[in-house]
């Protein structure tokens, strides 16, 4: 899957693009970052990418032309490409959002913009879909567009090792995760929990779920509203709920 970003700042993709598990998905050829940056495709000595928002008011806007000039090389590279538009106006992007780009075999161009915004006629003219990643002031597209890649790229097939690949599709998805313990098996006078050493999976498993489910209930109720829930998690959750109030 290819994804080329318009931006005025490719520096900042380096980072990305060279380590961890987007890294490793570029070397083996599942995915490809390329970066377009408008003021290459400036005219003037002063290579201007930025001018005053008609009306008045404060704050500078990315200029047309030299957007429209670097779309159309990412265009022209990528011919059935989605553009998107990474803007505080989008619609929220989450992992339903994530998941239908992975599986959708799409090439995508990703705009990041700077300053006060756009030009409202490349949205106009150029722009499919506008995502936000939530409802929070940044400086710019850029780590938008960095976090809609690293979500997508991610659950390309081959982009993870088989441990996380397994986990992929887990039961509890849709929930918080539920607590994990590595070596030593106590420090600083806090132990593992003892269900965890019992070596027996279906007491862990319902361990892990319900920790989970505790965890979603008390911390983003919001999530089990959005979930279908199966008969043993109900009961779980029936039970959390008769319970609750004697811990915590
Ligand atoms: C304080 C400036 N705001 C005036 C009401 C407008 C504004 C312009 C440009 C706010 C943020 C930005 C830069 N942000 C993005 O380009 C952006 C973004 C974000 O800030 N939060 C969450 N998702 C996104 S996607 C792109």
């Amino acid at each position: 899957m290819r994804f080329h970003v318009i931006t005025l700042m490719p520096a900042m993709f380096d980072a990305l693009r060279n380590q961890g598990v987007v890294g490793r998905a570029i070397e083996r050829g599942i995915a490809q970052i390329r970066l377009w940056n408008p003021r290459d495709y400036t005219q003037d000595v002063h290579r201007t990418v930025d001018d005053r928002p008609y009306g008045g008011g404060p704050g500078m806007l990315m200029k047309y032309e030299p957007l429209r000039a670097a779309i159309e090389e990412a265009k022209a590279a990528l011919p059935r490409a989605e553009v998107v538009y990474l803007s505080p106006q989008g619609r929220r992007f989450d992992q339903t959002a994530a998941r239908h780009m992975a599986n959708s075999g799409r090439d995508r161009i990703l705009l990041a913009g700077r300053y006060e915004g756009i030009d409202e006629r490349i949205i106009e003219r150029y722009v499919d879909a506008e995502w936000s990643i939530g409802d929070y002031v940044l400086s710019g597209g850029e780590l938008p567009a960095m976090v809609l890649m690293d979500a997508v790229i991610r659950l390309l097939p081959g982009a993870l090792g088989a441990a996380d690949s397994a986990q992929q599709d887990s039961f509890m998805d849709g929930l918080l995760d539920c607590p994990h313990y590595t070596r030593p098996e106590q420090i600083d006078g806090l132990a593992v929990p003892q269900v965890l050493q019992s070596g027996n999976h279906e007491w862990i498993r319902r361990w892990r779920l319900r920790q989970a489910l505790q965890r979603t209930l008390e911390r983003r109720p919001d999530l089990l509203r959005d979930r279908e829930l199966s008969s043993e998690e109900r009961h779980i959750l029936d039970e959390i709920r008769a319970t609750s109030g004697d811990a915590e």
